[in-house]
């Protein structure tokens, strides 16, 4: 076990299926800021600005930019990141998916909309987890995740963030959007200081609250796989959407494109 963890974040992480680790990219926060100056400065082309005309602040956010920003590629390779997942998903492995950058700058009142990761990704499997690290200290603006989410039996109907529409034309497998503050689940969230990790189960709902705070929230996430995650088909395009990647159902990813990150 990587000693950043002990075994009890292993059984809430696979109990609840989010844990905090205090931490985990705490050697990164100046090369990781100063990746999100330069993906800010060159966006992506799957660069995203999720307010409306006239909604106040900025939400932007970006993904699948680690092979272009060095300390992206730095931090998934050479932090703790990688074994303490492979620790926390019970896996001999970790790959990368992807990196993600979600940065709320101060007076975004734009709540980021609940949501599973999973339903979104062409992948499957129990053995999943992503990393969200704010790089400013966050108390408002924090992830916020449902507990035991992950087991549901149904996926959430994945929607787009800013015109809210369905995310696939054909959603009959999903269950609606739930409201958990006002259904009373247990939401677990976290005052968390730069660097430190909120670990979650790509199936977990999770959501934010808008940053009203006089400082940014600038997030880097990293998005893991272990042994038994599998390419699987979706009713549409997924996000990110990976074009041409040649992968048919059943199949591991393939390591080209998601490197492994870390063999046990
Ligand atoms: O940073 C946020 O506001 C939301 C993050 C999120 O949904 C994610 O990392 O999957």
């Amino acid at each position: 076990m990587h000693p950043l963890i002990t075994q009890d974040h292993v059984e809430a992480y696979q109990r609840d299926g989010v844990v905090l680790i205090k931490g985990l990219f705490a050697d990164w926060v100046e090369p990781l800021r100063e990746g999100i100056t330069t993906n800010m400065a060159e966006p992506g082309p799957y660069a995203a600005e999720n307010l409306h005309d006239g909604e106040a602040g900025r939400f932007f956010d970006d993904y699948c930019n680690w092979n272009r920003i060095a300390p992206f590629e730095d931090a998934a390779r050479h932090s703790p990141a990688a074994e303490v997942a492979a620790d926390l998903m019970g896996s001999q492995t970790c790959q990368l998916f992807h990196d993600h950058v979600l940065v709320k700058e101060p007076g975004t009142s734009k709540p980021t909309p609940w949501h599973q990761d999973s339903p979104y990704y062409f992948v499957e499997g129990q053995q999943t987890v992503s990393f969200w690290s704010p790089l400013d200290p966050v108390r408002q603006a924090s992830l916020r995740c449902v507990a035991g989410s992950h087991k549901w039996p149904k996926e959430v109907l994945p929607t787009r963030w800013l015109s809210e529409t369905d995310f696939y034309p054909d959603d009959k497998d999903f269950m609606p959007v739930p409201d958990p503050d006002a259904e009373g689940m247990e939401i677990l969230e976290y005052a968390m200081e730069p660097g430190d990790a909120v670990a979650f189960h790509y199936r977990i709902l999770h959501g934010a609250r808008g940053n009203e705070a006089k400082a940014r929230r600038r997030a880097f996430s990293l998005r893991l796989l272990g042994d038994d995650a599998r390419y699987v088909a979706r009713p549409g395009p997924t996000s990110p959407p990976f074009p041409g990647h040649d992968m048919v159902p059943g199949q591991k990813l393939r390591e080209d494109w998601f490197p492994v990150l870390f063999i046990r």
